[in-house]
């Protein structure tokens, strides 16, 4: 899954230099303008001076940054001095002119001169340099005019710290990362349901208590409690470290809902029906602040710490998915809503946003709202609105004239499952591929049928585009940067890159380099975008393999004797055709250099027909989660609608099939649905346990009935042979769990056809 091989820098270079500086410039994102220039370029050395202006600390200090990335990445060693000398030097010159963030880098056999206006254009341009010398062989760089700018001036991330907690280690991290792709925001989700993660002195309880929980075994983590928190001192430190890589960190409040850890610590402010042992619940709890001074009051409270700690501009207060129903049923709130002469609970959370984003800007702040604070036709001009409700969204955002930052789900949601790969990570079930993210055009986003696109008008009030890690399914900092890497590079490229410039073979001819500077970062970038999948059609004893890679990229060889391939190894061309059983070892390659994990598979006439739950097709798609389950040494993914468990194998070879083989876990049902009631079963049946129904496609006859059997331990899976009624052709299959309860959740883990 992992690159685990760190890439020293002159090893970047020896496999990636020639090639990539052939076609252009390796920067990700992808620069405004780029002009090629003939002769002889710049050779950076150890000793190489960074000469920066006398009396312009902003510019030593990033002078000094580039020295540090450098060297951190096994670079030259470069010097920054403010005496000028004969020596080829890199230059950092400040000079007006220049967009916002925007440099140029001009590459000539005596010098390297970084130009920009502001801090932040040196910065980038930095950056830029450094992309160059990681793939510059010998130290050279070939004689090149960049002139660069952003699209957008916002060009963010969204960190959901709250569902699980990342060290401060890791946030800081990740600001390091942001700034070498030109990220500039991070939303920084302190709050939900799940945790409150900032600590608040006069409020201490929300951290002591509101910061932990009991996680059952159900939530899927280990025994014990769980959690963190984040302390004044550390968010001082983050901030700095932010404001030094041109970077602001937006904190984020949930209000009025998503905020069951702040009530459960201080009952008073708020209304809910959830308790402590729901903490490790997902999904939409029926929790809501409450709309009476005192409540107000303790926000209000909440903020002013937010605002002394945070100095960005921004401040993002959610509300998203806030459940009325607390509201509606409440005496009390009904009352106020009526003295207030509102007229629903959608009027009265207008109201609620209204007051905190009155606060807001009584400091000089703005406030961000997901797209639900649209609702309100009384929504301040000022508030930023944060679009994620699709297509819906994305055009009825801009056209109500607030500025937005589209963050449209499910494409910009970096929780989503990146790849149909087994043994891939846990997310939510939609495929988001690199392609897809690249294919999103900030600017002018999808439109549902009869919308029609932006007018210019509208189109101006976009600030930029933003990608969510929400984190239900993130449980590991090395798990949270797979997921956002390297999809944060295609992020960052459709922020950045002028949409004259957006082109998906430059940017795919980049990403190698992008892969190894991950490596060498020490970053667990996923690389199942180059991975080699088989493609596997059945024939009579012999199986037909097709390799393919979601991204194809460099050159796929394989072996069929065991051994592990390698450059010398047979180069894949055309669908194989192997007599059974076999073994197929396959990797491809850039270069030298092995860009994807090895595909070792074993095959035989059973194993042929063998599909994973990935590999099935969802019946529907209520809520697709792609799950992982089972011990610490073997986790299993498991893709299922918890809302519908049912899959779909397409075109079964059913010809001489008596029996069919099938594997079942059950997983921790652990999810809140806002105003149904969990408990709820979401499909019915006669027995607790439940039955596997086996169909001749969804509508057809029943072909077999399993009776599930109650499992030991939450987590494991239980495997079942069935026998089927003799078939003659092909067929789908449909496989659907009904239970008379949800918890745990049954799911298929694969199926196999046999004699
Ligand atoms: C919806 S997107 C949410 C989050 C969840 C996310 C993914 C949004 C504003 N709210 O609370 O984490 O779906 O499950």
């Amino acid at each position: 899954m992992f690159n685990s091989v760190g890439l020293s820098f002159a090893f970047i270079a020896l496999i990636f230099g020639l090639p990539a500086r052939a076609a252009e410039p390796t920067i990700t994102p992808r620069p405004t303008q780029v002009i090629e220039r003939t002769g002889l370029g710049f050779r950076i050395n150890d000793g190489t001076p960074l000469l920066v202006p006398a009396g312009d600390p902003d510019v030593g200090n990033v002078a000094q940054y580039l020295a540090d990335l450098a060297r951190r990445t096994g670079g030259p060693l470069l010097v920054p001095t403010t005496n000028v000398s004969k020596a080829p030097a890199i230059n950092f010159v400040r000079r007006p002119g220049f967009a916002a963030e925007g440099y140029a880098i001009d590459v000539s056999p005596r010098a390297i001169v970084i130009t920009a206006s502001q801090r932040a254009g040196l910065l980038y341009g930095a950056v830029s340099l450094w992309q160059l010398m990681t793939v510059a062989t010998h130290g050279e760089l070939a004689p090149v005019h960049i002139a660069d700018a952003p699209r957008f001036p916002w060009r963010g991330l969204m960190l959901d710290s709250a569902r699980h907690f990342q060290s401060a280690a890791e946030i800081g991290r990740t600001l390091d990362w942001m700034a070498l792709h030109k990220l500039n925001r991070l939303q920084w989700h302190l709050a939900d349901d799940q945790g409150w993660r900032l600590e608040i002195k006069r409020y201490p309880r929300l951290t002591s208590v509101g910061a932990w929980r009991n996680t059952p075994p159900a939530a899927g983590m280990a025994d014990g409690r769980y959690g963190g928190f984040y302390s004044q001192e550390e968010v001082r430190r983050l901030v700095a470290r932010a404001t030094a890589l041109n970077s602001t960190i937006v904190p984020e409040k949930e209000m009025p809902g998503h905020a069951t850890a702040a009530i459960l610590a201080y009952p008073a402010v708020g209304l809910t029906t959830a308790t402590a042992a729901n903490l490790g619940d997902w999904g939409v709890f029926p929790s809501i602040y409450g709309v009476d001074a005192s409540s107000l009051a303790f926000l209000d409270g909440v903020l002013d710490e937010v605002m002394t700690l945070f100095p960005s501009r921004e401040i993002a207060i959610g509300g998203d998915e806030a459940v009325h129903d607390l509201w509606h049923n409440s005496p009390l709130i009904q009352a106020k809503m009526r003295s207030l002469g509102l007229k629903n609970e959608v009027a009265l959370q207008g109201w609620f946003i209204g007051k905190i984003g009155t606060y807001l800007n009584t400091h000089g702040r703005r406030l961000v709202g997901w797209d639900e604070i649209l609702a309100d036709k009384a929504l301040s001009k000022n508030d930023i609105v944060m679009s994620w409700h699709g297509a819906d969204g994305a055009i009825a955002a801009p056209r109500a004239g607030h500025d937005v930052v589209m963050a449209t789900a499910p494409t910009l949601y970096l929780d989503n499952r990146q790849s149909t790969l087994s043994g891939g990570l846990p997310g939510r079930g939609q495929v988001v591929s690199l392609a897809d993210i690249y294919a999103y055009d900030p600017g002018d986003p999808p439109h549902l049928p009869g919308t029609g696109r932006l007018d210019a008008a509208a189109s101006k009030n976009i600030l930029g585009v933003q990608g969510a890690l929400w984190s239900e399914h993130i449980d590991t900092d090395a798990r949270l940067e797979a997921m956002a890497l390297p999809r944060a590079a295609a992020l960052a490229e459709i922020g950045w890159t002028a949409r004259q410039r957006i082109d998906w073979a430059s940017f795919v001819s980049r990403l190698p380099a992008m892969m190894a500077r991950y490596s060498t970062l020490g970053l667990q970038a996923d690389d199942s975008a180059f991975a080699v999948q088989a493609q596997i059609v059945p024939t009579d004893r012999h199986a037909r393999m097709a390799l393919t890679q979601a991204i194809p990229l460099g050159n796929i060889h394989y072996t069929t004797d065991g051994s592990a391939p390698s450059l010398v190894s047979l180069r894949y061309k055309t669908p194989l055709d192997l007599p059974l059983p076999a073994r197929l070892r396959a990797t491809s390659f850039v270069g030298s250099q092995q860009l994807s994990p090895n595909l070792d598979t074993s095959l035989d006439a059973v194993s042929v027909t063998r599909r994973t739950s990935l590999q099935l097709e969802l019946c529907s798609n209520g809520v697709s989660l792609n799950l992982m389950s089972g011990t610490k040494a073997r986790q299993t993914t498991y893709l299922v609608d918890i809302k519908n468990p049912c899959w779909i194998y397409r075109g079964a070879a059913l010809g001489g099939v008596r029996h069919i083989g099938l594997s079942v876990a059950a997983l921790p049902f652990n999810y809140q649905f806002a105003d149904e009631a969990s408990s709820k079963p979401l499909t019915s049946s006669a027995s607790m346990t439940g039955e596997l129904v086996l169909r001749r496609g969804c509508d057809g006859p029943v072909l077999a009935t399993v009776k599930l059997q109650p499992v030991l331990e939450v987590g494991a899976a239980r495997d079942y042979t069935v026998a089927i009624p003799r078939q003659t052709r092909s067929a789908d299959m449909c496989f659907s769990i009904v239970r008379a309860k949800n918890d745990p959740l049954y799911a298929l883990g694969w199926v196999e056809l046999r004699p």
